[in-house]
């Protein structure tokens, strides 16, 4: 008889049978009113170990965990040590003073650790016990995360690492007023309203799953930023955050808006050459260090889509940043410049802009200015080539920032798994210095020697139980921390850990959520994007199709800029007879792409006008293979949701619901997406559905009114 029976057993015979058969049924209801498995927990699960072996391994490993506890990331790292062992293993360690344990889990920070970098760990095993050394506390926090994550996984806990890139941040675009650019999971996760005072639970929660994958900063509000978060108000807000995350190794990051001296401080500019100007960033700057003596520094979106920035005093992007610069200096603060900036030129290529705007300024930022690049050229296209501007700043630090949050991708109602896209952009050859020069590389310092390396991610969550709203693109956050602590690691390792520690451990199963994750991001390139067709998404919102849109507020927001779509056939030519934006590019690059005839083709159509009947590498002429991959692709999501029933009996029922709910509308959007497109494309290619596929069953004109029904506008 376990507890809970016994329990049962000793309240029911006290009462009457009537009565009984009322308690009872109460009783056992209880289970019914505790969290279900909803998402919540994330990677961070903690599932029961069931395998003898390894219980009879890590048990009498972790009884014990010797840690010096007056370090605050040791102390949060036995916490978990404590929460997961119990979860996992079914008891719960027991803590001790450092430096006494030869059996057990011993902790230590020594700043003399050789063979690892500040935030590095190692943990090694001995015949009793196991050993994590950091040279800091973060470190030693990162090495248990590493510890529990390959329990889950049954992977060997013998392991060396150090993070490759230095700052690895989350940027939210959250606004104070609790809404989200770009989000999809809800309102904003920082409940200004409560604070400084109510620190809500899930902030630990955020900065746990962040650590666990060695995120180590976050920029907490929207890149199109209220001057309020500089305000004393906020900053104390700010300040609050900033406590919370610190003992998990993350520091916290502003983006600011360049008018805020005009703005807060009344100034008359807030041109980055007046005196009173930068005397007013020096004392905010002051402000927020006094407050949080670890703050990270500012990101700028400056002379971007209307916000405010140097060149609205005839400045240049090299005086604003310099300035601000100087104003974090003295505490260490960093500026992260974004590059993300195109003048409207109907005749232009927008391509070519953030490249034309900063590369004169190369070497001209001061050394604690690094710029952020968004991975393509033009803006988080399902499949963008990398932009040009990472092989260009050889004087001036460059870090990627990728999107997570799916403005481009589908939103919350299309799985996709970013991780391959992400690996295919810091894979590319970039050819700077010859062939073999990865992006990666560049990122992490290797190409130019940059002393200063970061990578950021757009978060991707919010406040839906479940953080993400698409349950599987949680592992979309979690590929991030991955891959910026190690860019070498694969789409498939990513994924298959995240599964094991997320959703299963039961192999079969594994495999085939695996599989499925890998297909997804090619399988939403091929119903809406492929060949390199970019920038056919609705206009504003950025969901759903709409190739035909030929009017916007600037030529550069439509899609006929884009696809440049006639009789002839479809695509933009960069080459040297077209916008020669190609030439932007290394020359060992520029080979790669220009020729028509060899161009690969997931990226024919970035660079090359193709005729209908060009030839594929398919056989099929280019107009049969197009249409083909829409259909495939539409297709495909079928295969999708097969695979997912198929594992129904193996994955959380509420998350198995979610997953296979979304897979119901992603099918339906998917079909939107290929009549969409084959029926407007066709309007211009005035060629016929080939089989075996049939037309589809609606007119342009019905799907184009789909945008009102599915009521995104
Ligand atoms: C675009 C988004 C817009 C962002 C902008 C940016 O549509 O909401 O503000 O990027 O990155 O993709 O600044």
């Amino acid at each position: 008889m376990n507890l809970f029976t016994k329990y049962l057993h000793s309240v029911t015979l006290s009462l009457s049978k009537g009565i009984q058969k009322i308690a009872c049924l109460l009783l056992l209801s209880i289970p019914l009113f505790t969290q279900a498995e909803d998402g919540y927990k994330l990677w961070l699960r903690y599932d029961k170990i069931t395998d003898k072996a390894q219980q009879s391994y890590y048990a009498p490993r972790l009884k014990t965990v010797y840690a010096d506890l007056s370090d605050p990331s040791v102390k949060v790292a036995a916490d978990e040590l404590q929460l997961a062992v119990k979860s996992l293993l079914g008891f719960t360690p027991v803590v001790k003073a450092a430096g006494t344990g030869s059996q057990g889990l011993t902790l230590t920070i020594d700043p003399k650790t050789e063979g690892i970098n500040e935030e590095g760990f190692s943990v090694s095993t001995t015949p009793k016990g196991i050993h994590i050394k950091a040279r800091s506390g973060a470190g030693v926090l990162y090495g248990v995360f590493n510890l529990l994550k390959n329990i889950q996984t049954g992977a060997d806990p013998n392991v060396t690492s150090s993070p490759e890139i230095q700052r690895r941040l989350l940027n939210h675009w959250d606004n104070h007023n609790g809404t989200i650019e770009r989000g999809y999971a809800g309102m904003s996760l920082w409940k200004w309203y409560e604070l400084p005072e109510r620190i809500d639970p899930r902030y630990i929660d955020y900065a746990r799953a962040n650590a666990s994958i060695g995120i180590n900063g976050t920029v907490l509000n929207n890149v199109n930023a209220s001057a309020r978060f500089l305000t004393h108000e906020y900053l104390g807000k700010v300040k609050a955050l900033a406590d919370a995350f610190r003992p998990y190794g993350i520091r916290v990051y502003l983006s600011v808006n360049f008018a805020a001296p005009r703005i807060l401080g009344k100034l008359k500019d807030a041109d980055p050459l007046n005196p009173e100007v930068q005397k007013w960033w020096a004392d905010k700057t002051k402000e927020i260090y006094d407050l949080i003596p670890d703050f990270g520094g500012y990101l700028v979106k400056a002379n971007s889509e209307g916000e405010p920035g140097p060149m609205d005093y005839g400045r240049t992007h090299a005086d604003g940043a310099n300035m601000l610069a100087a104003a974090v200096k003295p505490y260490n603060g960093i500026i992260m410049w974004r590059a993300f900036v195109y003048a409207p030129d109907p005749k232009g290529d927008r391509f070519k802009a953030a490249y034309e705007e900063f590369k004169p300024f190369d070497g001209k930022f001061a050394d604690n200015v690094i710029l952020q690049v968004k991975n393509g050229p033009i803006d988080f296209m399902p499949r963008e080539p990398v932009s040009p501007l990472f092989s260009a700043m050889e004087k001036t630090p460059v870090s990627l920032e990728f999107q997570v949050t799916q403005e481009y991708l589908g939103w919350a109602t299309h799985w996709v798994y970013l991780a391959p896209m992400f690996e295919e952009v810091l894979k590319t050859d970039t050819h700077v210095k010859g062939s073999g020069s990865t992006l990666s590389g560049i990122l992490k310092g290797d190409t130019f020697g940059y002393k200063m390396t970061a990578m950021a991610g757009v978060a991707n969550t919010g406040s839906d139980r479940n953080w993400t709203g698409h349950p599987m693109t949680q592992a979309n956050w979690y590929t991030l921390g991955r891959l910026a602590w190690d860019t070498r690691l694969t789409s498939e390792s990513i994924a298959d850990e995240w599964i094991r520690q997320t959703l299963t451990r039961n192999n079969a199963a594994v495999e085939t959520i695996r599989k499925s994750m890998m297909k997804t991001r090619e399988i939403y390139v091929n119903y809406t994007s492929p060949f390199g067709l970019h920038h056919v998404m609705g206009e504003g919102h950025h969901f759903g199709p709409e190739p035909w849109l030929d009017k916007a507020a600037r030529p550069d927001w439509t899609a006929v800029y884009y696809h440049r779509v006639d009789s002839t056939g479809i695509g933009f030519n960069r080459t040297a007879t077209g916008s020669n934006a190609l030439a932007q590019y290394p020359g060992g690059l520029v080979e790669v792409y220009q020729d028509e005839a060899t161009c690969p083709e997931p990226f024919l159509l970035w660079f090359h006008h193709v005729r209908w009947d060009r030839p594929m590498k398919s056989g099929l002429s280019f107009w049969n293979d197009f249409v083909k991959h829409f259909y495939e692709g539409a297709r495909q999501v079928q295969d999708l949701q097969a695979e997912w029933q198929s594992v129904k009996a193996q994955v959380p029922p509420e998350i198995f619901n979610n997953v296979e709910a979304r897979l119901q509308t992603q099918y339906k959007e998917a079909v939107w997406w290929r009549d969409a497109c084959v029926l407007y494309f066709q309007t211009h290619s005035k060629m016929p559905v080939p089989a075996p596929y049939k037309a589809p069953e609606r007119t342009l004109e019905e799907v184009k009114k789909l945008v009102d029904i599915y009521h995104i506008r």
